[in-house]
């Protein structure tokens, strides 16, 4: 296979900063507001618009690509063979509609599984990041460091209150443990802005017990890229295809909050 990853990259970045304009745009129109699986689980007629966006530039410009996208334009997977590009129109979706601010649209695009480009832009602060393998992660044409080990009680960790409270997914009590024993907790709300906050060494660790491919396949190319390490909470590789649990940190920190809060 023979990508042309430099017309892919542009694409993909016009097109963002497009979906973005269109995003901000929309503040000033009244928004249709649905629920999915729950009544906390919100879409919109702006996250499916912009994933139909997405959709239509990608199959005119590149027929032979693949989508996989939340809000189920794009196409019917059972593999990851070719270029696939996996979409959040917007993640964060529950601060796009109470808070007007903190979310991210987030793009990975992959050749046969392997991330080849990452891109979280955060639309209202226009903070692009993005990653190309082998070229380093930037944030709006800047680049990032190299991310390095840091102790825990140096850490600040990005983790939802709900899962250090008791809950369904996973046993809090660790969790609760780590919470205390490092410098700090976050939550921003949007798993696309925290995984790119990892990478841009803003946070030292995020996890989540469940999120899907689109919440975690841009940002898990920025990390990647930055030197960090992106698995589920046993250790294992994600899979692109379906949920996982997610643990991203820096190196040394990923290994400790594995071993010593994680493992039972
Ligand atoms: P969304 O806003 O696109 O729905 C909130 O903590 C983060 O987790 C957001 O990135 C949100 O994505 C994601 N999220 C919330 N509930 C989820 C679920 N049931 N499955 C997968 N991801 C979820
Ligand atoms: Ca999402």
């Amino acid at each position: 296979m023979t990508a042309k990853w430099d017309e892919i990259d542009q694409c993909a970045q016009q097109w963002i900063r497009e979906a973005g304009e269109r995003i901000r745009a929309s503040f000033a129109e009244k928004l249709t507001i649905e629920t999915k699986a729950n009544a906390n689980d919100l879409v919109t007629n702006v996250d499916r618009g912009i994933e139909q966006f997405f959709a239509a530039q990608i199959r005119r410009r590149f027929p032979d690509h693949h989508l996989l996208g939340e809000e189920g334009f794009g196409d019917p997977l059972e593999a990851l063979d070719g270029i696939v590009w996996i979409i959040d129109p917007i993640d964060g979706t529950m601060n796009f509609v109470h808070q007007q601010r903190h979310f991210a649209v987030s793009i990975g695009v992959f050749a046969d599984g392997v991330g080849q480009l990452g891109y979280v832009y955060d639309v209202v602060a226009d903070e692009l990041y993005w990653a190309r393998k082998g070229q380093g992660v930037w944030l709006n044409g800047a680049p990032l460091s190299r991310l390095r080990p840091v102790p825990i009680a140096e850490s600040v960790i990005a983790v939802n209150a709900t899962w250090l409270m008791e809950n369904r997914r996973l046993d809090h009590r660790p969790l609760v443990r780590l919470a205390k024993e490092a410098r700090g907790t976050r939550s921003y709300g949007s798993a696309a802005l925290e995984l790119a906050y990892v990478a841009a060494g803003r946070l030292d660790a995020y996890l989540s017990p469940r999120l899907s491919p689109w919440d975690f396949a841009g940002g898990m190319v920025l990390i990647e890229e930055a030197g960090g390490v992106v698995t589920n909470l046993n250790g294992a590789p994600l899979d692109l295809l379906g949920p996982n649990s997610v643990l991203a940190a820096k190196p040394g920190v990923h290994e400790e909050i594995l071993q010593r809060y994680l493992s039972r």
